[in-house]
């Protein structure tokens, strides 16, 4: 097992990552930027390693100054979390040219696997289901028009280096194709670096199904079923949940989609964990998209259900040890949702709001799990995503979950700063997530009221209970989980 581990991220991730470590009396490195010098990873942590400025460009996207802390820490190995550099393959060789492993697949995997044409071509090639379109690049408008028509409108273009959304287009009919291919072509120029596009066929109000893979560096892969995360707001991840609420529809759902997934990671080479993102169409016929070569925000419902600890295995995996767990050790129970709890304004367009947390009341109980990477008087920075905390929680079956969801969100109270915890409030009670009718475009039709502000004895009452926040800041820096 390793000898010491930095933590190449901040926040949420970053604190969780931590704990694993701390219950595998593994001393863990926290790395930091000029924002995060209290950060909640900082003051839980071993160790803390300084990257720079505030943002991420000179911090923590930073290849040379995270190999740098590693060495200076005597860290043997990285883990990366999601987002900044988690799948950027040139970090995966860094670390492993420095003789530090990189927690997550190889180099080679998440490059087969980062350009989605080249991924495309994988799953095809191992039988994996893909949407019906383009096996490489389009290299002229004849071309698309030619493929448009044989796949049959609408269609969709798609950004070759792409993934979340951007450099997309859905195409209607001919018409509009050609205008349609140079702005996906020039979006994707200028956030890829790399104009190449190609077609699908557009899937109309699909859902958005993905299947938790584990794999060894023996060649030994399982999955760990699926998490449905239809409910998204441009392509941001909002409510996730296990198992799909199709899986009540069709039980051999999960094991169909899991086999194709663990078909395009055989061929991918693909070790540690991962996940394969499959669009589900309404006769549930699904379609591979992508694949995530990281941990993913959304895994504690997949921990949940599954009684596993993604990261505890992910460190074993990583320092070479064969799968202990066999498909048929896998066992699913109850159902577990997860919602992203943000410093955001839904009233004005979800934007970010970042500031002094005043207050902080996060929920408890029966069947709650709380991922935060923040505290009270903390300041949410604005350099970042301002994700707070995931509040997931298990429950035997959906319809508790969803209870036991909206119980939490009722006891979670954050002041100083604005927040999501109404907006999901009203969502679980909108009819069509209570019944899992869910699908990727649903939240475009979704308006978010605020509440009104308390009156009367609802209002006296807040008062009454409402204490000002005594000098909250700096935190005293705990020692390494000793409470000070
Ligand atoms: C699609 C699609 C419909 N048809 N592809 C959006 C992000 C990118 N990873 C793939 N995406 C989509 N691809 C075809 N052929 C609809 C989406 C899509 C979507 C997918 C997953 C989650 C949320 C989404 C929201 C809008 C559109």
């Amino acid at each position: 097992m390793f000898r010491k581990v930095l933590v190449a991220n901040r926040g949420e991730i970053a604190v969780r990552i931590l704990r694993a470590l701390r219950e595998r009396r593994i001393p863990g490195v926290a790395v930091y930027s000029d924002a995060d010098r209290a950060s909640l990873a900082v003051q839980l942590a071993d160790e803390a390693a300084f990257l720079g400025p505030s943002p991420s460009a000179e911090s923590y996207l930073r290849i040379d100054k995270l190999i740098a802390a590693a060495r200076a820490h005597g860290a043997d190995a990285i883990h990366p979390g999601y987002g900044f550099l988690s799948e950027n393959a040139d970090f995966a060789a860094a670390c492993a040219a420095a003789g530090i492993t990189f927690i997550g697949p190889t180099a080679a995997a998440i490059r087969a696997l980062g350009s989605k044409t080249a991924a495309r071509q994988l799953a095809l090639a191992a039988g994996a289901p893909v949407v019906p379109g383009t096996d490489a690049a389009v290299a002229t408008f004849a071309e698309a028009k030619r493929i448009a028509s044989r796949i049959g409108y609408p269609v969709m273009i798609k950004a070759a280096a792409g993934g979340g959304g951007k450099g997309m287009r859905v195409v209607d009919s001919e018409a509009s194709l050609e205008a349609a291919l140079r702005d996906a072509s020039s979006e994707a120029e200028r956030s890829f670096k790399s104009a190449e596009v190609y077609l699908e066929k557009a899937l109309i109000h699909p859902r958005h199904v993905e299947i938790q893979l584990l794999g060894d560096n023996h060649g030994n892969l399982i999955h760990l079923g699926e998490r449905e995360c239809s409910l998204q707001r441009r392509h941001q991840k909002v409510i996730e949940e296990s198992p799909s609420p199709l899986s009540a529809l069709d039980p051999d759902l999960r094991h169909r989609m899991g086999e194709a997934a663990l078909k395009i990671a055989r061929a991918a080479g693909y070790s540690n964990a991962g996940t394969a993102e499959f669009l589900v169409d309404h006769d549930r016929n699904f379609y591979f998209l992508e694949m995530n070569t990281r941990l993913q925000v959304e895994h504690p419902v997949t921990e949940l259900v599954t009684s596993l600890d993604l990261v505890h295995l992910q460190l074993d995996l990583a320092a070479g040890a064969p799968l202990s767990l066999r498909q048929q050790d896998i066992r699913w129970t109850g159902h577990a949702i997860e919602c992203r709890l943000y410093a955001e304004d839904p009233a004005n367009n979800f934007f970010p709001s970042p500031g002094v947390i005043e207050r902080l009341e996060l929920p408890s109980g029966p069947g709650v799990r709380l991922d935060s990477g923040v505290y009270e008087g903390w300041r949410v920075p604005l350099e970042y995503d301002p994700l707070l905390a995931k509040l997931a929680v298990w429950a035997p079956d959906r319809p508790a979950a969803i209870a036991r969801l909206e119980r939490a969100l009722s006891e979670t109270v954050i002041l100083g700063i604005r927040n999501n915890i109404h907006f999901f409030r009203q969502l679980l009670a909108d009819p069509a997530v209570l019944s899992g009718d869910l699908h990727t475009t649903f939240l475009n039709n979704f308006h978010y009221q605020d509440p009104p502000p308390p009156t009367g004895e609802a209002l006296a009452a807040a008062l009454a209970a409402y204490q000002p926040p005594s000098a909250p800041l700096p935190r005293p820096r705990r020692s390494a989980w000793r409470n000070s």
